[in-house]
């Protein structure tokens, strides 16, 4: 279903179409995402593992001490630079904590970013975003910390906050749904409400930050992100925990 109205274009996502990977890929090429850890190690374990099992070619987290739960192909580094040309995302948010020095870090990069969690709370001004090629992941929690209680349906909220800071949007919940700053709106098919649980979140973020890095476009990333992480979880079951979806991707 496809629908055009004044100021927006809205469909239902669909199974995604994934970039190939080139028969002369080299892990680099594949994508590098540079995740940002905080506190709270085991939601950037989750971020970084769904960025590997999402075709991220090459996965690094900078991090102050060591993180327990990571894949061995993970590289864990002591120094947060970014001023690698080769990353294709930087990923902030997941497990942050009360560390903002790491969202203004992020945002010193001209690099593409997925910014989720506290990330998203201390951005304090939406006009702050402007200029940034951004994905932003909020659940309604997050949302309303930094784009305060905005008027209308699930949809022209999305939509008003993909304006004021021109990021695309992910409002997530039992109706994710995703807007971009240019009008367009993406309606996620139903998604099991067993993803209610914790660190599912985490998965979704470090999802949309490696097809980001594998280069698609910022919305595109952001649905078919959706789309999977929906998919996952309806083959994990009923029962699952957010480590389960990480074998399902
Ligand atoms: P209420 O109760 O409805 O009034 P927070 P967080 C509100 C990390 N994690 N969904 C709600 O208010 C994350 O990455 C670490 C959810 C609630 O009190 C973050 O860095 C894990 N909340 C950090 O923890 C695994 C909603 O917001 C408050 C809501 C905090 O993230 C778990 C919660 O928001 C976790 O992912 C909604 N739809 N609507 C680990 N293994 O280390 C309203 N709220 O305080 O930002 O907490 O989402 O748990
Ligand atoms: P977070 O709150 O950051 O851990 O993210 C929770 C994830 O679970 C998001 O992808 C939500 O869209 C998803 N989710 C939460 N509640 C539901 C629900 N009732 N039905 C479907 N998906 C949900
Ligand atoms: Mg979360």
């Amino acid at each position: 279903n496809i629908g055009i109205e004044a100021d927006r274009r809205w469909f239902e996502i669909g199974t995604p179409a994934l970039p190939a990977v080139r028969p002369d890929a080299h892990k680099y090429s594949r994508g590098l995402v540079h995740c940002l850890a905080g506190e709270m190690p085991g939601a950037m374990a989750l971020s970084a593992s769904a960025a590997a099992r999402s075709g991220a070619g090459y996965v690094r987290v900078s991090t102050s001490r060591p993180i327990a739960g990571l894949p061995r192909s993970v590289v864990e580094v002591g120094d947060a630079r970014l001023d690698d040309p080769r990353i294709g995302c930087i990923l902030v948010g997941p497990g942050l904590g009360h560390l903002p020095q790491l969202l203004t870090l992020a945002l010193t990069s001209n690099r593409p970013k997925v910014i989720d969690a506290e990330a998203i709370s201390l951005v304090g001004d939406p006009a702050r975003l402007r200029g940034q090629d951004a994905i932003l992941t909020p659940h309604a929690g997050e949302f309303e910390r930094l784009f305060g209680t905005l008027s209308g349906s699930k949809a022209d909220q999305a939509l008003a906050a993909a304006e004021a800071s021109g990021a695309v949007i992910v409002f997530k919940g039992a109706d994710t749904l995703v807007a971009a700053p240019d009008g367009r709106l993406g309606f996620a098919p139903p998604a099991p409400a067993w993803l209610a649980t914790a660190g599912t979140g985490d998965v979704l973020a470090g999802m949309i930050a490696a097809l980001r890095a594998r280069g698609m476009a910022a919305f595109d990333a952001a649905c078919a992100g959706v789309w999977l992480h929906g998919r996952a979880a309806e083959h994990a079951g009923p029962d699952m925990i957010a480590d389960d979806l990480l074998e399902h991707l």
